[in-house]
Protein backbone atom coordinates (compact mmCIF):
# COMPACT_ATOMS: atom_id res chain seq x y z
CA UNK A 1 0.00 0.00 0.00
CA UNK A 2 1.27 3.56 -1.19
CA UNK A 3 2.00 5.64 2.43
CA UNK A 4 1.55 9.38 2.51
CA UNK A 5 5.28 10.96 2.65
CA UNK A 6 4.80 13.35 6.06
CA UNK A 7 7.02 16.25 7.19
CA UNK A 8 7.48 18.05 10.29
CA UNK A 9 8.54 21.14 10.41
CA UNK A 10 9.96 22.40 13.83
CA UNK A 11 10.22 26.04 13.53
CA UNK A 12 12.79 28.38 15.52
CA UNK A 13 12.73 26.38 18.76
CA UNK A 14 15.65 28.12 19.82
CA UNK A 15 17.09 29.52 23.00
CA UNK A 16 16.40 33.14 22.25
CA UNK A 17 12.69 32.71 21.39
CA UNK A 18 12.47 30.69 25.09
CA UNK A 19 12.10 31.70 28.67
CA UNK A 20 15.25 33.67 29.90
CA UNK A 21 15.87 34.87 25.88
CA UNK A 22 16.47 38.22 24.74
CA UNK A 23 13.19 37.80 22.59
CA UNK A 24 11.41 34.95 24.74
CA UNK A 25 8.05 33.85 23.92
CA UNK A 26 5.84 32.77 26.38
CA UNK A 27 5.37 29.09 26.51
CA UNK A 28 8.57 28.47 24.76
CA UNK A 29 10.09 26.23 26.76
CA UNK A 30 7.13 24.02 27.36
CA UNK A 31 6.40 23.87 23.57
CA UNK A 32 10.20 22.52 23.33
CA UNK A 33 9.35 19.89 25.58
CA UNK A 34 6.00 18.92 24.07
CA UNK A 35 7.82 18.88 20.72
CA UNK A 36 10.04 16.40 22.39
CA UNK A 37 7.46 14.25 23.57
CA UNK A 38 5.38 14.21 20.05
CA UNK A 39 8.84 13.34 18.14
CA UNK A 40 9.25 10.66 20.54
CA UNK A 41 6.11 8.98 20.44
CA UNK A 42 5.40 9.97 16.99
CA UNK A 43 9.45 10.01 14.98
CA UNK A 44 8.80 6.81 13.14
CA UNK A 45 5.27 8.47 10.97
CA UNK A 46 7.70 10.88 10.10
CA UNK A 47 9.65 10.75 6.39
CA UNK A 48 11.61 13.82 7.07
CA UNK A 49 12.02 16.10 10.03
CA UNK A 50 12.94 19.30 9.61
CA UNK A 51 13.90 22.18 11.84
CA UNK A 52 14.68 25.52 11.24
CA UNK A 53 17.00 28.36 12.96
CA UNK A 54 16.26 32.15 12.81
CA UNK A 55 20.14 32.66 12.01
CA UNK A 56 21.13 36.49 11.93
CA UNK A 57 24.19 37.74 10.79
CA UNK A 58 23.22 41.14 9.56
CA UNK A 59 19.60 41.62 9.21
CA UNK A 60 18.81 45.07 7.23
CA UNK A 61 16.59 46.61 10.06
CA UNK A 62 15.19 43.38 11.75
CA UNK A 63 16.94 44.42 14.91
CA UNK A 64 16.05 47.55 17.19
CA UNK A 65 17.64 49.07 20.39
CA UNK A 66 13.32 50.37 20.29
CA UNK A 67 11.76 47.47 19.09
CA UNK A 68 8.14 47.42 18.39
CA UNK A 69 7.75 44.12 18.43
CA UNK A 70 5.61 44.13 15.21
CA UNK A 71 8.33 45.05 12.11
CA UNK A 72 11.71 45.58 14.95
CA UNK A 73 12.90 43.21 17.07
CA UNK A 74 15.41 43.25 19.90
CA UNK A 75 19.06 41.21 18.82
CA UNK A 76 18.00 37.55 18.47
CA UNK A 77 18.74 34.62 17.48
CA UNK A 78 22.90 35.77 16.35
CA UNK A 79 24.79 33.43 14.64
CA UNK A 80 27.40 31.48 16.13
CA UNK A 81 25.99 33.02 19.57
CA UNK A 82 24.08 30.53 22.30
CA UNK A 83 21.08 32.28 21.81
CA UNK A 84 20.74 30.86 18.33
CA UNK A 85 21.26 27.50 19.65
CA UNK A 86 18.38 24.93 19.88
CA UNK A 87 16.84 25.02 23.02
CA UNK A 88 18.41 22.03 25.44
CA UNK A 89 15.16 20.58 26.37
CA UNK A 90 14.25 20.07 22.25
CA UNK A 91 15.65 16.25 21.35
CA UNK A 92 17.56 16.75 18.59
CA UNK A 93 18.51 13.22 17.69
CA UNK A 94 15.09 13.10 15.80
CA UNK A 95 15.96 16.17 13.81
CA UNK A 96 17.00 14.74 10.08
CA UNK A 97 17.86 18.30 8.73
CA UNK A 98 18.49 21.81 9.90
CA UNK A 99 17.28 25.31 7.79
CA UNK A 100 18.71 28.23 8.49
CA UNK A 101 17.29 31.94 7.45
CA UNK A 102 17.29 35.53 8.07
CA UNK A 103 21.12 36.12 7.74
CA UNK A 104 20.88 39.64 5.60
CA UNK A 105 17.10 40.45 6.00
CA UNK A 106 14.21 39.21 8.58
CA UNK A 107 12.59 36.15 6.77
CA UNK A 108 9.66 34.50 8.70
CA UNK A 109 8.82 31.64 6.41
CA UNK A 110 11.02 28.97 6.84
CA UNK A 111 10.23 28.54 2.98
CA UNK A 112 12.90 31.23 2.87
CA UNK A 113 15.48 29.01 4.52
CA UNK A 114 17.93 26.83 2.89
CA UNK A 115 20.32 23.71 4.10
CA UNK A 116 23.87 23.85 5.09
CA UNK A 117 24.48 22.37 1.65
CA UNK A 118 22.88 25.84 0.21
CA UNK A 119 19.43 23.63 -0.61
CA UNK A 120 15.98 25.50 -0.52
CA UNK A 121 13.35 24.14 1.66
CA UNK A 122 10.91 23.21 -1.18
CA UNK A 123 14.11 21.60 -3.15
CA UNK A 124 14.28 19.31 -0.09
CA UNK A 125 10.53 18.68 0.10
CA UNK A 126 10.15 17.83 -3.15
CA UNK A 127 13.47 15.54 -3.65
CA UNK A 128 11.93 13.58 -0.23
CA UNK A 129 8.46 13.83 -2.09
CA UNK A 130 6.60 14.99 0.57
CA UNK A 131 3.10 15.23 0.49
CA UNK A 132 1.55 16.47 3.50
CA UNK A 133 3.21 19.18 6.07
CA UNK A 134 2.41 19.33 9.88
CA UNK A 135 4.17 22.55 11.99
CA UNK A 136 4.91 23.03 15.33
CA UNK A 137 7.29 26.25 16.65
CA UNK A 138 7.46 29.53 17.69
CA UNK A 139 6.24 32.18 17.35
CA UNK A 140 2.88 31.60 16.17
CA UNK A 141 1.45 35.09 15.00
CA UNK A 142 5.35 35.12 12.76
CA UNK A 143 7.57 32.09 11.69
CA UNK A 144 4.29 30.05 11.98
CA UNK A 145 2.37 31.52 10.26
CA UNK A 146 3.98 32.42 7.25
CA UNK A 147 5.37 29.21 7.01
CA UNK A 148 2.10 27.77 7.11
CA UNK A 149 0.95 29.97 4.37
CA UNK A 150 3.73 29.21 2.15
CA UNK A 151 3.12 25.44 2.73
CA UNK A 152 -0.62 26.14 1.77
CA UNK A 153 0.26 27.63 -1.20
CA UNK A 154 2.84 25.15 -2.68
CA UNK A 155 -0.43 23.16 -2.06
CA UNK A 156 0.73 21.07 0.96
CA UNK A 157 -2.01 20.09 2.75
CA UNK A 158 -0.99 21.67 6.31
CA UNK A 159 -1.79 21.05 9.69
CA UNK A 160 -0.68 23.35 12.80
CA UNK A 161 -0.27 22.04 16.14
CA UNK A 162 -2.20 24.09 18.37
CA UNK A 163 -0.12 22.45 21.77
CA UNK A 164 3.09 22.43 19.94
CA UNK A 165 3.11 26.06 19.10
CA UNK A 166 3.98 29.44 21.46
CA UNK A 167 3.44 33.52 20.32
CA UNK A 168 4.53 36.98 20.62
CA UNK A 169 0.92 38.50 20.96
CA UNK A 170 -1.61 35.94 22.21
CA UNK A 171 -4.08 38.12 19.82
CA UNK A 172 -2.10 38.07 17.04
CA UNK A 173 -1.53 34.43 17.50
CA UNK A 174 -5.11 33.78 17.97
CA UNK A 175 -5.52 35.86 13.97
CA UNK A 176 -3.25 33.69 12.66
CA UNK A 177 -4.48 30.52 13.50
CA UNK A 178 -7.71 31.96 12.63
CA UNK A 179 -5.54 33.26 8.95
CA UNK A 180 -4.22 30.21 8.49
CA UNK A 181 -7.93 27.65 8.92
CA UNK A 182 -9.60 30.24 6.81
CA UNK A 183 -6.71 29.56 4.13
CA UNK A 184 -7.17 26.02 4.46
CA UNK A 185 -5.26 24.80 7.25
CA UNK A 186 -5.98 21.89 9.35
CA UNK A 187 -5.56 22.65 13.56
CA UNK A 188 -4.94 19.70 15.72
CA UNK A 189 -3.84 18.95 18.81
CA UNK A 190 -0.58 16.52 18.66
CA UNK A 191 -0.86 14.78 22.17
CA UNK A 192 -3.61 13.86 24.17
CA UNK A 193 -5.02 16.05 27.07
CA UNK A 194 -2.08 16.29 29.70
C1 LIG B 1 10.63 35.45 14.49
C2 LIG B 1 10.52 37.54 15.40
C3 LIG B 1 11.75 37.84 14.88
C4 LIG B 1 10.03 34.10 14.32
C5 LIG B 1 11.86 35.75 13.94
O1 LIG B 1 10.79 33.16 14.02
O2 LIG B 1 8.80 33.96 14.51
N1 LIG B 1 9.96 36.35 15.20
N2 LIG B 1 12.41 36.95 14.14
ZN1 LIG C 1 14.50 37.20 13.62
Amino acid sequence: MERINRALMVIDVQNDFCEGGSLAVEGGVAVAQRITQHMRRNAHIYDLIVASKDHHIRPQGHFSKHPDFVTTWPVHCVAGTPGSEFHPTLDQSFIDMVVFKGEYDAAYSMFEGKTESGEALIQLLERREIEVIEICGIATDYCVLQSGISSLDYGFPTTVFLDLVAGVSPEDSADALEELQSRGANLDYALESQ
